[in-house]
Protein backbone atom coordinates (compact mmCIF):
# COMPACT_ATOMS: atom_id res chain seq x y z
CA UNK A 1 0.00 0.00 0.00
CA UNK A 2 1.53 2.99 -0.96
CA UNK A 3 0.19 6.24 1.44
CA UNK A 4 1.03 9.80 0.70
CA UNK A 5 2.30 11.20 4.22
CA UNK A 6 0.66 13.71 5.76
CA UNK A 7 0.94 15.07 9.03
CA UNK A 8 -2.23 14.03 10.84
CA UNK A 9 -0.71 10.57 10.77
CA UNK A 10 1.48 11.68 13.80
CA UNK A 11 -1.73 12.53 16.14
CA UNK A 12 -1.64 9.24 17.87
CA UNK A 13 1.36 7.39 16.80
CA UNK A 14 1.79 4.40 18.74
CA UNK A 15 5.29 2.38 19.10
CA UNK A 16 5.38 -1.24 20.00
CA UNK A 17 7.70 -4.37 20.46
CA UNK A 18 7.18 -7.55 21.46
CA UNK A 19 9.29 -6.24 24.55
CA UNK A 20 6.89 -3.66 25.33
CA UNK A 21 4.03 -6.25 26.13
CA UNK A 22 2.44 -6.80 29.45
CA UNK A 23 1.30 -9.94 29.12
CA UNK A 24 -1.54 -8.96 26.08
CA UNK A 25 -1.99 -10.53 22.68
CA UNK A 26 -0.37 -8.27 20.27
CA UNK A 27 -2.51 -8.64 17.13
CA UNK A 28 -5.80 -7.57 19.96
CA UNK A 29 -3.86 -5.01 21.24
CA UNK A 30 -3.49 -3.75 18.31
CA UNK A 31 -6.58 -4.13 16.62
CA UNK A 32 -8.08 -2.13 20.09
CA UNK A 33 -5.95 0.68 19.38
CA UNK A 34 -6.85 1.31 15.77
CA UNK A 35 -10.29 0.85 17.00
CA UNK A 36 -9.85 3.35 19.66
CA UNK A 37 -8.31 5.69 16.78
CA UNK A 38 -4.16 5.47 16.79
CA UNK A 39 -3.23 7.48 13.34
CA UNK A 40 0.13 5.35 12.74
CA UNK A 41 1.61 1.99 13.95
CA UNK A 42 5.02 1.51 14.04
CA UNK A 43 6.69 -1.85 14.51
CA UNK A 44 9.80 -1.73 16.70
CA UNK A 45 10.52 -4.84 17.52
CA UNK A 46 14.11 -4.98 19.77
CA UNK A 47 17.20 -7.10 20.30
CA UNK A 48 16.00 -7.38 24.31
CA UNK A 49 12.82 -9.25 22.38
CA UNK A 50 12.81 -13.17 21.94
CA UNK A 51 11.96 -13.36 18.41
CA UNK A 52 13.80 -14.81 15.86
CA UNK A 53 14.30 -12.88 12.52
CA UNK A 54 11.61 -15.51 11.45
CA UNK A 55 9.38 -15.09 13.80
CA UNK A 56 10.02 -11.19 13.59
CA UNK A 57 9.22 -11.04 10.35
CA UNK A 58 6.07 -13.42 10.77
CA UNK A 59 4.88 -11.26 13.48
CA UNK A 60 5.29 -8.30 11.31
CA UNK A 61 3.26 -9.45 8.39
CA UNK A 62 0.06 -9.85 10.53
CA UNK A 63 0.70 -6.80 12.10
CA UNK A 64 1.26 -5.42 8.76
CA UNK A 65 -2.10 -6.86 7.48
CA UNK A 66 -4.16 -5.69 10.26
CA UNK A 67 -2.92 -1.70 9.81
CA UNK A 68 -3.51 -2.31 5.80
CA UNK A 69 -7.04 -3.39 6.04
CA UNK A 70 -7.89 -0.67 8.49
CA UNK A 71 -5.87 1.65 6.52
CA UNK A 72 -3.74 2.77 9.09
CA UNK A 73 -0.21 3.46 8.26
CA UNK A 74 2.54 0.65 9.48
CA UNK A 75 6.16 1.93 9.61
CA UNK A 76 9.01 0.16 10.78
CA UNK A 77 11.98 1.29 12.94
CA UNK A 78 15.46 0.66 12.40
CA UNK A 79 15.39 -1.89 10.00
CA UNK A 80 14.95 -0.85 6.29
CA UNK A 81 14.98 -4.46 5.06
CA UNK A 82 12.56 -6.02 7.13
CA UNK A 83 10.27 -2.76 6.03
CA UNK A 84 11.09 -3.66 2.16
CA UNK A 85 9.80 -7.16 2.87
CA UNK A 86 6.91 -6.45 4.81
CA UNK A 87 6.21 -3.75 2.43
CA UNK A 88 6.09 -1.47 4.90
CA UNK A 89 4.12 2.41 4.41
CA UNK A 90 7.25 3.59 6.19
CA UNK A 91 10.53 3.91 7.77
CA UNK A 92 11.55 5.42 10.88
CA UNK A 93 15.24 5.49 12.42
CA UNK A 94 17.42 7.16 15.20
CA UNK A 95 20.50 9.05 15.14
CA UNK A 96 22.06 5.37 16.11
CA UNK A 97 20.76 3.28 13.38
CA UNK A 98 21.71 2.90 10.06
CA UNK A 99 22.70 6.43 8.32
CA UNK A 100 19.59 7.97 6.61
CA UNK A 101 20.65 8.58 3.53
CA UNK A 102 21.33 4.93 3.24
CA UNK A 103 18.29 3.97 4.49
CA UNK A 104 16.83 6.56 1.86
CA UNK A 105 18.88 4.87 -0.97
CA UNK A 106 17.57 1.50 0.72
CA UNK A 107 14.17 1.77 1.30
CA UNK A 108 11.46 0.66 -1.52
CA UNK A 109 10.59 3.99 -3.08
CA UNK A 110 7.08 5.85 -1.65
CA UNK A 111 7.92 5.08 1.78
CA UNK A 112 7.48 7.47 4.62
CA UNK A 113 10.56 8.34 6.23
CA UNK A 114 11.26 9.37 9.67
CA UNK A 115 14.18 10.29 11.61
CA UNK A 116 14.42 10.95 15.39
CA UNK A 117 16.23 14.28 16.38
CA UNK A 118 17.56 15.30 19.67
CA UNK A 119 19.07 18.28 19.00
CA UNK A 120 18.77 21.68 16.80
CA UNK A 121 22.07 20.81 14.83
CA UNK A 122 20.79 17.10 13.69
CA UNK A 123 17.23 18.86 12.71
CA UNK A 124 19.47 21.36 10.59
CA UNK A 125 20.55 18.54 8.74
CA UNK A 126 17.47 16.73 8.56
CA UNK A 127 16.04 19.79 7.03
CA UNK A 128 18.34 19.54 3.92
CA UNK A 129 16.93 15.84 3.06
CA UNK A 130 14.28 16.16 1.00
CA UNK A 131 12.71 13.01 1.41
CA UNK A 132 12.09 13.10 5.18
CA UNK A 133 8.91 13.47 6.02
CA UNK A 134 8.47 13.90 9.96
CA UNK A 135 11.26 13.87 12.77
CA UNK A 136 10.20 12.10 16.14
CA UNK A 137 11.58 14.26 18.71
CA UNK A 138 12.58 13.51 22.13
CA UNK A 139 12.69 11.96 24.54
CA UNK A 140 10.58 14.96 25.92
CA UNK A 141 10.09 13.40 29.24
CA UNK A 142 11.78 10.84 31.51
CA UNK A 143 11.18 7.45 30.05
CA UNK A 144 11.50 3.62 31.20
CA UNK A 145 10.81 2.21 27.76
CA UNK A 146 14.02 3.00 26.23
CA UNK A 147 17.42 1.97 27.31
CA UNK A 148 19.72 4.57 25.31
CA UNK A 149 17.68 7.36 25.32
CA UNK A 150 19.30 10.58 25.87
CA UNK A 151 18.38 13.14 28.70
CA UNK A 152 14.85 14.55 28.32
CA UNK A 153 15.05 17.41 25.74
CA UNK A 154 11.77 19.09 27.79
CA UNK A 155 8.90 21.31 26.02
CA UNK A 156 11.42 23.88 25.83
CA UNK A 157 13.74 21.94 23.69
CA UNK A 158 11.06 20.20 21.82
CA UNK A 159 9.35 23.93 20.61
CA UNK A 160 12.79 24.83 19.59
CA UNK A 161 13.16 21.55 17.78
CA UNK A 162 9.70 22.44 15.89
CA UNK A 163 10.91 26.05 14.98
CA UNK A 164 13.86 24.77 13.28
CA UNK A 165 12.16 21.88 11.38
CA UNK A 166 11.21 21.93 8.19
CA UNK A 167 9.05 18.91 8.27
CA UNK A 168 5.91 18.17 10.68
CA UNK A 169 7.26 16.60 14.29
CA UNK A 170 6.18 14.16 16.67
CA UNK A 171 6.85 13.89 20.40
CA UNK A 172 8.03 11.07 21.77
CA UNK A 173 9.37 10.03 25.18
CA UNK A 174 7.42 9.98 29.13
CA UNK A 175 3.89 10.99 26.88
CA UNK A 176 1.39 10.10 29.76
CA UNK A 177 -2.53 11.14 30.19
CA UNK A 178 -1.71 13.74 32.18
CA UNK A 179 1.03 15.58 30.53
CA UNK A 180 -0.29 14.90 26.79
CA UNK A 181 -2.02 18.21 27.05
CA UNK A 182 1.21 20.31 27.71
CA UNK A 183 2.14 19.53 23.93
CA UNK A 184 -0.28 21.69 22.79
CA UNK A 185 1.57 24.42 22.13
CA UNK A 186 4.74 23.08 21.71
CA UNK A 187 4.53 23.11 17.71
CA UNK A 188 4.28 19.13 17.36
CA UNK A 189 1.78 17.63 15.14
CA UNK A 190 1.37 14.82 17.53
CA UNK A 191 2.49 12.38 20.12
CA UNK A 192 3.82 8.86 20.05
CA UNK A 193 3.77 6.38 22.66
CA UNK A 194 4.55 3.14 23.77
CA UNK A 195 3.51 2.82 27.60
CA UNK A 196 0.93 5.02 27.88
CA UNK A 197 -1.00 2.77 26.08
CA UNK A 198 0.21 -1.23 26.56
CA UNK A 199 -0.07 0.11 30.56
CA UNK A 200 -3.51 1.56 29.69
CA UNK A 201 -6.58 -0.36 31.12
CA UNK A 202 -8.99 1.74 28.75
CA UNK A 203 -7.53 2.15 25.61
CA UNK A 204 -10.53 4.03 23.75
CA UNK A 205 -10.17 7.18 26.34
CA UNK A 206 -6.46 6.69 26.50
CA UNK A 207 -6.43 7.55 22.33
CA UNK A 208 -9.08 9.65 22.59
CA UNK A 209 -7.20 11.53 25.03
CA UNK A 210 -4.07 11.82 22.83
CA UNK A 211 -6.69 13.03 19.67
CA UNK A 212 -8.21 15.81 21.88
CA UNK A 213 -4.62 17.15 22.65
CA UNK A 214 -4.26 18.08 18.63
CA UNK A 215 -7.34 18.34 17.79
N1 LIG B 1 12.39 7.11 21.52
C1 LIG B 1 12.58 8.13 22.36
S1 LIG B 1 11.82 7.86 23.84
C2 LIG B 1 11.22 6.36 23.33
C3 LIG B 1 11.65 6.11 22.04
C4 LIG B 1 11.36 4.90 21.27
C5 LIG B 1 10.40 5.47 24.22
C6 LIG B 1 9.01 5.98 24.40
O1 LIG B 1 8.30 5.12 25.28
P1 LIG B 1 7.27 5.68 26.34
O2 LIG B 1 6.82 4.47 27.11
O3 LIG B 1 6.13 6.27 25.57
O4 LIG B 1 8.00 6.67 27.20
MG1 LIG C 1 16.23 3.18 16.47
Amino acid sequence: MVMEFNADFLKAYFVCGTQDLVGQNFEKLLLNAIDAGITTFQYRDKAASTLTAPERLDLGKKLRDICSAEKVPFIVDDDVELANQLKADGIHVGQKDMNIIDVIAKADPNMIIGLSCQTIEQVKIANEIKDIDYIGAGPIFPTSSKDDAVAPIGLFGLRQLSQESRVPIVAIGGITAENVHQLQNSGASGAAFISLLTRSNNVKQTVGNVLNAFA
